[in-house]
């Protein structure tokens, strides 16, 4: 039994506790499974530890998260979405009534029904999936709908902003803290020429030609979880980092979480490819339902978004391992180095299957 036991105490969760155990893929919080048993029947709830040195607004999070499980809650309700219960995330408040508890040390923790007959995939290996996880992502935009940008706070600010990021990557550079520079020469090429290469869409985000609207920002395939049986796209989770943003950040990440068959960390670098198949599966299921959604503007710069979203993940993973693995969780010494390859590598990837990428789009936008 974990330590945190007492934590769930302060939490509106009745029954006894019979297993609390840490859980989950993620790169940044502290997840844990609690399993009780009440009246014969067996309940399951997430608790979380808010990771502090990344999320430095605990607050805010909180906020979002309140605010969008509620208005999901209620507009599908209304809707009468089947299944509610497991396309719906919700937490548990707190005795007080709150959505966290803040214990002495000053740590947010929350509690979130678990999701029960689901799985969260690392990586995806048939189209189904895929299209199923888009949908799911597309249901979550349909849904934000209607949730005024200015209800929702900024967890991390410019998250997704190149020009921001580049210079954090030049930073570490220059203080070279850990003695990692010399060995990766070629990766520190090559972010320099992919910086100046995704330079346009930062300007257009700049520019305001792309509409500010509240979404995810962190669609990677297991932040999505997926009926264990059927595979239909069920709930997205890991709402921490949803803030105002563009759709094509959105949609970029998935293109590079849902298209390549391997894991982030996959050891051979030569499988990480993008597969035209799952590319396919993934335009179908998102943007379809997000047709009357999305701008001609964003529309011409889904492609570019998947390049600038790919390579802004390389560049902070390289920023990471340059840093001495300070931000992402790891396992080995290279860990964040081999990510950042992958994502490179996938870039590379893109780039020569790009012509047959935009007749794919084309055709599905028709
Ligand atoms: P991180 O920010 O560290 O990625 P997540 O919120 O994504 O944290 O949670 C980590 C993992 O925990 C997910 O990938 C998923 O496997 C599992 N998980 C999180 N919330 C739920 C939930 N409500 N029901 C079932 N599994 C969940
Ligand atoms: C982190 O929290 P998680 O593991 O879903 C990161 C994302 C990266 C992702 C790369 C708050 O996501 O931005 O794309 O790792 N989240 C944060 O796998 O930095
Ligand atoms: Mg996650």
């Amino acid at each position: 039994m974990s330590t945190y036991s007492h934590i769930l105490t302060h939490f509106q969760l009745e029954g006894q506790l019979q297993k609390l155990q840490a859980w989950g893929g993620g790169h940044i919080n502290h997840t844990y499974l609690a399993e009780y048993e009440q009246d014969g029947h067996r309940l399951r709830y997430i608790l979380q530890r808010i990771n502090q040195q990344v999320f430095r607004q605990p607050e805010a999070v909180m906020h979002n998260l309140a605010v969008v499980c509620t208005h999901l809650y209620r507009k599908w309700q209304k809707a009468g979405l089947a299944d509610l219960e497991r396309k719906c995330l919700q937490y548990v408040p707190t005795r007080q009534g709150q959505a966290a508890y803040v214990d002495e040390t000053g740590a947010y923790w929350r509690v979130l029904r678990f999701i029960e007959h689901s799985v969260a995939i690392d990586y995806v290996q048939r189209p189904e999936q895929a299209f199923e996880a888009a949908r799911a992502f597309a249901r979550f935009q349909q849904g934000l709908e209607g949730l005024e940008v200015t209800e929702i706070r900024e967890t991390i600010p410019f998250f997704h902003h190149l020009g921001r990021r580049y210079a954090q990557f030049q930073q570490a550079l220059a203080a070279d803290v850990a003695g990692r520079k010399a060995g990766v020469e070629a990766e520190i090429e090559l972010a320099h020429q992919q910086y100046e290469r995704n330079l346009p869409l930062l300007q257009a985000l700049e520019q305001g030609h792309i509409p500010l609207r509240i979404v995810h920002n962190d669609t990677k395939i297991n932040n999505v979880l997926l009926d264990a049986h059927s595979g239909q796209g069920l709930c997205v989770i890991d709402l921490d980092t949803l803030m105002p943003g563009s759709l094509l950040y959105d949609f970029g990440d998935m293109l590079r979480t849902f298209t390549s068959p391997v894991p982030e960390d996959e050891p051979d670098v030569s499988r990480v490819r993008l597969q035209l198949p799952l590319f396919e599966a993934l335009c179908r299921g998102y943007l379809p339902p997000l047709r009357k959604l999305l701008t001609p503007a964003e529309g011409e710069l889904l492609l570019a978004a998947g390049h600038y979203m790919t390579f802004i993940m390389g560049l902070r993973f390289l920023t990471d391992y340059l840093m001495g693995d300070v931000y992402y969780k790891t396992r080995f010494p290279t860990h964040n180095l081999l990510r950042a390859r992958n994502q490179f590598a996938l870039i590379q990837n893109m780039d020569q299957q790009a012509a047959a990428m935009q007749r794919i789009l084309k055709e599905v936008m028709r």
